[in-house]
């Protein structure tokens, strides 16, 4: 491990396998793509995780009803997720498979960790099998789970683990750890929850065999959930390196969408506390996006699909819309009017033209800056403006706060769109070229803050902007260097109008 280098582990949910991946999928992976990424500019070490939950019953059911056997299903579906991954421009360092070998070992030694904490009993009561979760009976509404699926009446004989001897335990954390749990809404009903009373947990399964088995048992195979929440420490090579596991888990943000926060935020630490290993330092739980005013399901049809949208209206435009039209951490709804809007006023008219005006320009200097001027005060506001955004960009992004983080960033596009009108480019070429050198500086360090700012949103446009003004951009101390004597290029249009 590189002595001294900052870590940071960002997660996404492992997504269930029964069916094709969709535009909420698509949201989960790139929010954390955008943290990774930003964590990697900031010189960090990082560790990005994404992959597929392939146990439970949901998923052997999917396979049945498809026809297929379910590890030949597992196979099939999984690729769809990590194709999404490459569609969405995706920079995870691992995609992990909860049937890999490595897994299953990782997630059988945990249990065995867990095992001052586990006994057995018989379970009956309902469980809802989509959403794998069992439903106390005070949860039913009108015979359904809280989140309207259908619930079967289940006993057998199971594992229990003791989740109700951590109430305390975690009330005790989440009060000193207060940024434990995000946003602070969510974090308020988790405490509530808890504080409801913890009742143990059934934590294994013997009517289907459809998952990881349990050490020395071979008549049950774990709780899906159990399995599932093991592959974050997987991925970092648990039980192997448990100084790395620890270390990236204390500095480790999980992304999750607010229906599974309980599993992230009541469970999963309760077992880590129970086996031992660090806690996370975060878990972000983000809202859910309907379509045009509707809940997304299959039967209706109404699914955003993330490779048509990405299609038709381009990857990094998509990835601008999702973060910049609902602040995250709340629901938000999809539309296209909406996305063609955001494309057309903020992408094309206010960054496209800002780049490509600036640009131009400099092309009719021949390509080149070639004074340090005497900036006026207004200049070198700008200019400290622009030196500063990462600055004021950074602790949004610590907080997650993803919609505010581009919001600043298109302060300093208005503002330099601004001063370009007021500034007059096209008639200084006329009268004072060594004005329009010295304006033209202001606004490349401008374009390059900017550029810098939206590189983890929008990774391929920073890209051009960056070969455009023949910047590296691979970290954010690259942000002062100089312009004088470097050779721009001619801009190529970043979002053209007639792209299809
Ligand atoms: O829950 N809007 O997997 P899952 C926004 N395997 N986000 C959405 C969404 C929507 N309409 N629909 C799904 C599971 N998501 C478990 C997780 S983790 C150890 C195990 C996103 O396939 C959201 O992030 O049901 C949600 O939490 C995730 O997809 C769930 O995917």
């Amino acid at each position: 491990m590189g002595k001294g280098q900052k870590l940071s582990l960002i997660t996404t949910p492992i997504y269930y396998i029964n069916g094709d991946p969709h535009i909420g999928h698509a949201y989960a992976s790139i929010s954390a793509d955008i943290l990774a990424r930003f964590k990697r500019f900031d010189g960090f070490r990082v560790h990005f995780c994404t992959g597929t939950d392939e146990h439970g019953i949901k998923v052997a059911r999917s396979a049945e009803k498809a026809g297929i056997e379910v590890r030949e299903f597992s196979d099939l579906m999984s690729q769809k997720f990590r194709d999404m991954g490459r569609t969405i421009n995706l920079s995870e360092d691992d995609f992990i498979r909860t049937t890999e070998s490595r897994h299953i070992r990782s997630a059988q030694v945990l249990w065995k960790r867990l095992e001052k904490d586990i006994y057995k009993s018989s379970y009956s009561g309902w469980y809802s099998a989509r959403d794998e979760e069992y439903v106390a009976e005070n949860e039913i509404v009108d015979g359904k789970a809280p989140s309207g699926a259908p619930v079967e009446w289940m006993e057998e004989e199971s594992y229990f683990f003791r989740l109700s001897a951590y109430q305390d335990k975690l009330l005790d954390y989440y009060e000193k750890n207060p940024d434990f749990i995000a946003p602070i809404a969510r974090r308020n009903e988790v405490v509530n929850f808890v504080k409801s009373g913890l009742k143990d947990l059934s934590i294994s399964r013997s009517k289907f065999d459809w998952g990881i088995q349990i050490p020395g048992c071979e008549q049950h195979v774990m709780y899906v959930w159990i399995d599932a929440l093991a592959n974050y420490i997987t991925s970092l090579g648990f039980p192997d390196n448990e100084e790395y596991v620890s270390e990236m888990m204390a500095n480790c943000v999980h992304i999750v969408g607010k229906e599974i926060l309980r599993f992230h935020a009541v469970y999963w630490p309760a077992f880590l506390m129970s086996a031992g290993v660090t806690l996370p330092k975060r878990v972000f739980a983000h809202g859910w996006w309907t379509h045009d005013g509707q809940k997304m399901s299959k039967s209706v049809g109404n699914v955003v699909d993330p490779f048509e949208t990405i299609k038709e209206y381009g990857v990094d435009q998509l990835r601008y819309f999702l973060f910049r039209e609902v602040r995250f951490g709340e629901d938000g709804d999809f539309s296209e009017d909406a996305l063609k809007n955001r494309i057309s006023y903020d992408l094309a008219n206010d960054l496209g033209n800002l780049v490509q005006r600036v640009l131009a320009f400099i092309q009719k200097l021949d390509g080149c800056l070639t004074t340090n001027y005497d900036f006026s005060s207004e200049e070198r506001a700008l200019f400290a403006n622009a030196r500063s955004l990462i600055q004021k960009v950074r602790p949004l992004m610590e907080k997650q706060d993803l919609h505010s983080a581009l919001g600043t960033v298109w302060d300093l596009v208005s503002e330099s769109n601004k001063f370009v009108n007021d500034m007059k480019p096209w008639e200084l070429a006329k009268t004072d070229p060594e004005r329009l050198n010295a304006v033209l500086t202001v606004l490349c360090e401008c374009i390059r803050a900017i550029t810098f700012g939206i590189a983890p949103f929008m990774p391929d446009t920073a890209k051009k902007i960056f070969d455009f003004i023949n910047t590296e951009g691979r970290l954010f101390t690259e942000i002062d260097c100089n312009f004088v004597d470097q050779k721009f290029l001619t801009p190529i249009p970043l979002f053209p109008k007639d792209r299809k």
